[in-house]
């Protein structure tokens, strides 16, 4: 092969990044042409099936599975006694305080079960119907403990308890106080000086991360080496955890992640079955696989949100905010797994929002109950933040008799004042509350509707309409690694990429990030043609498998742009530097003499006639001529850790009607103005936004994992858990104003979390705009029509706690014991 002496004179392609360029991975995940863990068939290959507790809180007096095991197929059959000395336990990274207690979390119940849905006993069978069929000739007893499900009594003292090695169900204490960080000034001063004060308590229901393909593993054994397929969002996290729990060398252990349908935070996770069939697979010498049924998924996988929220703001009569308290009670769950105790400690400094608080103080107690464990689902901690001050601001505004808009405006940060360091210590870097405030006012048609519902309210029209509003902001793009080690999270915030430039002048990319539907392949391909001058054809991305891509910390936190796409700058950097070297050398000029553009290296005042990276990349592969003492190669690798969150921001507005004879509420129209900075696919953005938007739409509105008094799940199918579908959401009308972030080269925000963070209390705050005037002041989500119709003709809140009113927690203070001391 020889290098070309004719001068390139391809014209520099036009830019990339903004292009609204269809995702490339499309074509094979909806035609179904690509291998889901599901599909992966191994030679010799075994099933797996769990016998599942059918109780939430008892110990198990009696496992019987020798019938099991004579069932035709089955291979083997495994109790939590087979593998008690080698299962560890399923790992918590997330330690929020030192004094943290964790009573370990076992992948197989040994003696006793903490909730429904647990794993008693493992079936292994040649098919899986042979193994499910087994499952069910397993003699099991059950000796019935206490059970626990109400944190606020679960914290009282003497509350039965979930674990008996542990003295109380409250597995951590998480404060943090401005005054007492340096951040902000002595909350309690601030709520004895207020001149009006507004108290909440308010419920985050739990809800359950339906991705549309269900958890599956498959373990391969070659001698002593293991490899692991899962659908999983972390299958570097993984690799570390799963070699760490089973005591598996990581060198011994690869793990892929093949294309995933979904994860949404539930896929964050280092499941008890996937550390089972690794188990297994070790124990038997023979390859595994398990998939989940939907009912397992819903009863098993993690479960997310889950809170109370006492939350307490202190203003001046002028509507100037002068102080904001939270407290929380958030439920683990039975146990810890990767970061549950972390995710409300997220969420804890997101509470003030984008508002000018002086003083703030945050606590959360972390509580044990005989249910799921909860853990990331998308938004992490920050939906529920958001949640609490954007509803909250809104009472503070009926309190006042202000335009709830105007109360936001008297207190947000001024586009002048970027950066600000917020009163929970963090800086945002850019942005402009009112221009997208603006923008989205228009977008709604605001005025319009507000004249419909004054002349609905005048009428007496049983529909009334309402506009709620959410000027929201986030902290995402997890994280600087430093930030994150003094929130003691156990892991880093880097992210790693490589990019190997083939002889063809094909580019591979080798990225950390690990998509699952968010379109990576495309936004990165166009990000690489754009810093090397190349077709986004020519370029593949790479991802999910450790022993192709060997470092990274995978996708969550909306962080695989800022920070792993800010890598793939970086290795592009690289990639150049190197090349200019080959070029300087090929073209007979000193590299300051140099310029590249468009792909092309050219001598400066020469333009036209110069040399091409993807034809340097075939006379490296050559290497025939080129320069001393450097390497035959322009292949660059780069890890880049951000020195900054990243702070998207928006304005959304739900107009709502209620039809106050039946409860039934219909979104009228829902506009939102998001800041992400630059956008590099603004198709991709777009699908991300509209995602977001229908999951926290579903939290205000549809979805509610519930459980009956004894612990069971009553909303395990979809049936009872109202995902909504496309047909249940309106048109979102979307759009964008760009402040380019600070902390990356690229600009860019995270988008990922965004839609479902904003959305929930614009849409629970437009229903009670719409019937506040008859006396509603709170209505517990999901807002179904019954809650709402109850809150509307009977009081209270429409939930389970409507005896006590809306405001249970009335003007209580918080107090070194807890949240005692109700004011009345
Ligand atoms: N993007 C862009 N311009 C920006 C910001 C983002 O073009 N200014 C593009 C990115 O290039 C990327 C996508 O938007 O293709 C999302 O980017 P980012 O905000 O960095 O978020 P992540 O890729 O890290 O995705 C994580 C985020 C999270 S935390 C959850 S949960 C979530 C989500 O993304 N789960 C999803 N979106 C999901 N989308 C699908 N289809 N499935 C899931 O499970």
């Amino acid at each position: 092969m020889t290098l070309t002496d004719e001068p390139t004179t391809a014209e520099a392609p036009a830019k990339e990044v903004g292009n609204a360029r269809l995702r490339k991975e499309d074509a094979r995940l909806i035609t179904g042409k690509t291998t889901w863990t599901d599909n992966m068939v191994l030679p010799g290959m075994l099933h797996m099936a769990f016998l599942r507790s059918p109780v939430a809180h008892a110990t198990i007096s009696h496992l019987d599975v020798s019938a099991a095991k004579d069932r035709p197929n089955v291979v083997a059959v495994f109790t939590g006694q087979d593998f008690k000395d080698e299962q560890g336990t399923i790992p918590c990274a997330w330690p929020v305080t030192p004094d943290m207690v964790n009573p370990g979390h076992p992948s197989i119940a040994v003696d006793t079960v903490n909730h429904v849905g647990e794993a008693v006993a493992i079936v292994v069978a040649r098919t899986r119907t042979a193994a499910v069929d087994a499952v069910e000739a397993i003699d099991v007893d059950y000796e019935n403990l206490p059970v626990v499900l109400d944190m606020e009594e679960a914290v009282k003292d003497g509350a039965d308890l979930v674990h008996a090695s542990t003295s109380s169900n409250t597995s951590y204490h998480f404060v943090f106080d401005a005054g007492e960080a340096g951040t902000g000034s002595d909350t309690e001063a601030a709520f004895r000086d207020a001149e009006v004060t507004v108290s909440r308590r308010f419920v985050q229901q739990r809800l359950i991360p339906a991705f549309m393909e269900p958890r599956s593993a498959v373990v391969g054994v070659q001698g002593d080496n293991f490899t692991l397929w899962s659908a999983t969002q972390i299958p570097h996290i993984l690799r570390v955890m799963g070699a760490l729990t089973t005591g598996i060398p990581e060198h011994k252990l690869r793990v892929v992640a093949p294309d995933v349908g979904g994860g949404f935070g539930g896929k964050l996770q280092v499941c008890p079955e996937e550390i089972l069939a690794l188990l297994v697979a070790r124990r038997l010498g023979k390859p595994v696989k398990w998939t989940e049924t939907r009912s397992e998924s819903l009863m098993t996988a993690h479960h997310g949100r889950d809170q109370i929220q006492y939350i307490d703001v202190a203003a001046r009569k002028d509507g100037t905010v002068t102080g904001l308290r939270v407290r929380l009670l958030a439920d683990m769950g039975a146990y810890l797994r990767l970061i549950t105790p972390g995710v409300p400690a997220l969420g804890a400094f997101m509470f003030p929002g984008i508002y000018k608080f002086p003083a703030y103080r945050f606590e959360c107690d972390g509580v044990f109950t005989n249910k799921v464990p909860t853990d990331a689902y998308r938004g992490a901690g920050r939906p529920e933040a958001t949640f609490a001050i954007e509803r909250i601001m809104d009472e503070l505004a009926v309190e006042l008799d202000m335009d709830p808009m105007e109360l936001r405006r008297k207190n947000w940060i001024g586009a002048e004042e970027f950066p600000f360091t917020t009163v929970a210590g963090l800086e945002y870097d850019s942005g402009d509350y009112e221009q997208a405030t603006q923008a989205a006012l228009e977008l709604l048609g605001y005025d319009e509707l507000r004249a419909e519902q004054k002349q609905r309210r005048e009428s007496g029209d049983p529909v009334q309409l309402g506009i709620g509003i959410s000027t929201f902001t986030e902290m995402c793009g997890l994280a600087p690694s430093r930030v994150l080690g003094s929130l003691s999270f156990g892991a880093g915030g880097w992210e790693q990429a490589s990019i190997r430039m083939l002889p063809t002048g094909k580019v591979e990319v080798v990225t950390g990030s690990t998509p699952h539907g968010q379109g990576h392949e495309t936004a990165w391909s166009q990000i690489v043609a754009d810093e090397l001058g190349v077709p986004f054809e020519d370029v593949e991305v790479l991802h999910g498998d450790t022993a192709i891509s060997s470092r990274g910390l995978d996708t969550y936190g909306s962080r695989s742009l800022v920070v792993g796409g800010t890598a793939v700058v970086k290795a592009a950097e690289k990639v150049v530097a190197k090349a200019r070297k080959i070029a300087a050398h090929l073209l007979e000029a000193s590299e300051d003499d140099l310029e590249f553009s468009g792909g092309t290296f050219s001598v400066k005042g020469t333009p036209g006639a110069g040399l091409g990276i993807q034809e340097i990349a075939l006379a490296i592969f050559a290497a025939h001529d080129y320069p001393e003492g450097i390497e035959p190669s322009i292949d660059a690798e780069a890890a880049f850790d951000p020195v900054n969150f990243s702070f998207p921001h928006g304005t959304h507005l739900c107009a709502m009607e209620v039809d106050t004879e039946t409860g039934f509420v219909k979104i009228r129209k829902y506009a939102s103005v998001d800041d992400i900075g630059t956008i590099v696919n603004p198709i991709i953005v777009e699908g991300q936004m509209h995602g977001g938007l229908a999951q926290g739409i579903a939290q205000a509105l549809y979805e509610e994992a519930i459980y009956d008094a004894d612990g069971n799940l009553t909303t395990g199918t979809f049936v009872d858990y109202l995902l909504p579908s496309a047909a249940d959401l309106p048109t979102f009308h979307t759009g964008n104003t760009v402040h380019a972030a600070t902390s990356n080269p690229l600009g860019a925000k995270g988008v990922g979390e965004a839609g479902c963070i904003a959305s929930t209390p614009a849409v629970v705050n437009a229903a009670l705009d719409a019937v506040r005037h008859l006396g509603v002041s709170d209505i517990r989500m999901p807002l179904t029509p019954e809650r709402v119709w109850r809150a509307i003709h009977q009081g209270g809140d429409g939930g389970d706690r409507a005896a006590e009113g809306s405001n249970a927690y009335g003007g209580a203070r918080t107090t070194e014991s807890g949240i005692e001391e109700a004011a009345q």
